[in-house]
């Protein structure tokens, strides 16, 4: 099946909401699936497009939002394919983690393995109900390879990490929600409208704001603290060469609400 009817984009505004469409196969990574998310973020980031995207949405059809990464097709891999994989995979979980608009994953059923380190590539995740995360690689007598034992240690601490990546076990929406790996649990149902909500929100602030903090954020993470303040104070100051920082102060103290432009 073509990457591209593997991978639906679907725009509403400045809010654009990805879905990985492979439900039989409970929307397991394989090479193609990897490679239409890859093109579908490289698109989503063009800046030709006339109305840029603000905020994302990452999700999967049916009941699972990945259940990993292909196993079939792993199964069959030589070091080389394997390398070449886990290549493609880190390098959309950066494209992800690193554009300039944030990403929420809207985890509606399983993120599992490759599908749990998909999640963590993205902002923030909201969970359904009946979702379940885990990293069940050591049953496969592999370890987790798209960043997870990085990006999960960060996320909820290094032994919780640790307690999950060792035992491979499953955890639910409302555990996942205890530890902080998810940010809000809703049902089901009302899962999408509900990032929705939120990409809306974010969608509605100025931008280049966004994108600033989420870079700072993202770089300072690996500094030291004086360092990231610094990177902090310098991004601050760049802002203030802005159209959107003058637009909205000045709305600000008109009582009049901001619209930004990026700029
Ligand atoms: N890969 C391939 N097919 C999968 C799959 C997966 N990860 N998960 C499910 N499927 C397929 C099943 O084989 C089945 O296909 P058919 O038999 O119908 O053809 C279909 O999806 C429905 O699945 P089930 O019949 O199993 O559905 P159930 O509701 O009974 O069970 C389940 C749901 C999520 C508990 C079960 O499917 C399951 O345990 N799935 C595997 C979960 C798993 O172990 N995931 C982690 C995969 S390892 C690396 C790069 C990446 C990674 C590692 C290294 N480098 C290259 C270094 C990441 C690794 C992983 O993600």
């Amino acid at each position: 099946m073509a990457d591209n009817e593997l991978v639906a984009v679907e725009r509403t505004g400045a809010v654009a909401v990805v879905t990985i469409q492979r439900p039989d196969k409970l929307n397991a990574l394989n090479a193609e699936v990897v490679a239409g998310l890859a093109r579908a973020f490289r698109e989503l980031a063009s800046s030709s497009d006339p109305e840029p995207v603000r905020a994302a949405i990452l999700t999967g059809a049916g009941k699972a939002f990945v259940a990993g990464a292909d196993i079939a097709q792993m199964a069959q891999m030589t070091p080389v394919e394997a390398k070449r994989f886990a290549d493609a995979g880190h390098a959309l979980c950066h494209l992800i983690e690193s554009s300039s608009f944030p990403v929420i994953a809207a985890v509606n059923g399983y993120a599992l393995g490759g599908g749990c380190e998909l999640a963590l590539s993205c902002d923030f995740i909201y969970a359904a109900d009946v979702a379940k995360f885990g990293q069940p690689e050591v049953n496969l007598g592999i370890l987790p390879g798209f960043g997870g034992t990085q990006r999960l240690m960060r996320r909820v601490g290094a032994a919780r990490a640790r307690e999950l990546i060792f035992t491979g076990d499953m955890v639910s929406a409302e555990q996942a929600l205890a530890m902080g790996l998810a940010n809000a649990v809703f049902p089901a149902a009302e899962l999408l409208a509900k990032a929705r909500e939120t990409a809306t929100k974010i969608a509605s602030k100025g931008p280049l704001a966004v994108a600033a903090s989420k870079r700072v954020m993202l770089h300072g993470e690996t500094l030291d603290l004086p360092t990231a303040c610094e990177l902090e104070a310098q991004t601050f100051a760049a802002l203030f060469g802005s159209e959107d920082q003058r637009g909205g102060m000045t709305a600000f103290l008109g009582k009049t609400k901001a619209t930004f432009q990026g700029r």
